[in-house]
């Protein structure tokens, strides 16, 4: 499928697990591919695998307007304009809430929250002439609570309800805005969680499809949101969970 021939998209987080996955898959389909990420090495390997001419790399820390907004100014001065912004940029942290230090949330806080919402504010202007959209990457974890998950909690519950509110504000624009909540998915970030057997069968026993989700999974529903095959949708968190939430959180019999 060559969907987005001509389209112009920037992903964030884009040097590893889902935004990696991500741009691989808007670049197959035919894209110009802007790949943000802090870490320099990680995005210039990913784009180094990507055609050239429609391959654009931007070393970013999204945590911060300024470089958030120069990102997007890049981007349509090299490619001439915006279709999609994808906000998946994060990291995450764990801990009893005591253990929580200013500096733990604000990291959580500045990077997952605040970084998703300099993305949208910036790309504002070039959707609207465009007719584009955004999707934000949040999680399970934004739409109900973990244990030992507290500032991550809080941080994608914002990106839920910033998506809700922007669809709202942008509708009357043309641009549509939703966000992908994945469960546990094999990236770096879960790779603590992932070596721990004893971790992945308890999440293997809330999760109905019973297996962990592959980044691959998201980039499909990520690049579904941005095409024009959703064109009625906006506003909506989409689970990508194995059925997570549809559990109302009792116990299974087996
Ligand atoms: P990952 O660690 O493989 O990728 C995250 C990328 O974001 C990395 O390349 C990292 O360098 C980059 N990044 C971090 N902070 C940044 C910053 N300030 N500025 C720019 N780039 C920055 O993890 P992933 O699992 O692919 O995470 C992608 C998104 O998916 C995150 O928003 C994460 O919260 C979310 N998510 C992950 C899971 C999971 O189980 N892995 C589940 C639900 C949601
Ligand atoms: P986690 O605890 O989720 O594994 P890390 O602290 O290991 O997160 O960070 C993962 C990656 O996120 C790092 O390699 C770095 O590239 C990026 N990162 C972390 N904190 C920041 C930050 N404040 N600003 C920008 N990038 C950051
Ligand atoms: C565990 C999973 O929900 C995450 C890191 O978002």
């Amino acid at each position: 499928m060559h969907r987005f021939e001509g389209k112009v998209v920037i992903v964030t987080g884009a040097g590893s697990g889902m935004g990696e996955a991500t741009a691989r898959r808007f670049s197959r389909e035919g894209a110009s591919v802007v790949l943000a990420d802090y870490d320099r090495d990680s995005v210039e390997r990913v784009a180094s695998e990507l055609p050239a001419d429609r391959t654009m790399v931007q070393v970013v820390d999204v945590s911060s307007s300024g470089p958030v907004n120069a990102m997007v100014e890049a981007t349509v001065s090299r490619f001439g304009k915006l279709d999609v912004i994808v906000n998946n940029a994060g990291v995450h942290e764990s801990g009893e809430p005591e253990e929580i230090t200013d500096e733990r949330w604000r990291k959580v806080m500045s990077v997952d929250a605040d970084g998703v919402f300099f993305g949208c504010r910036a790309a504002i202007p070039h959707l609207e002439k465009t007719g584009g959209s955004i999707i934000n990457t949040a999680s399970v974890s934004g739409t109900g609570g973990d244990w030992g998950m507290s500032p991550y909690n809080a941080a994608k519950g914002a990106v839920v309800n910033l998506t809700r509110a922007l669809a709202l504000d942008l509708g009357k624009k043309g641009i549509r805005v939703n966000s992908v909540c994945p469960s546990l998915t094999r990236t770096a970030m879960t790779e603590d969680m992932l070596e721990d057997g004893q971790l992945v069968a308890r999440f293997k026993q809330r999760i109905p499809l019973g297996r962990v989700c592959e980044p691959d999974e998201v980039a499909a529903v990520i690049a579904f949101l941005a095409s024009d095959d959703a064109s009625f949708i906006t506003g909506a968190n989409i689970p990508v969970d194995g059925g997570v939430s549809a559990s109302n959180g009792q116990p299974g019999q087996g």
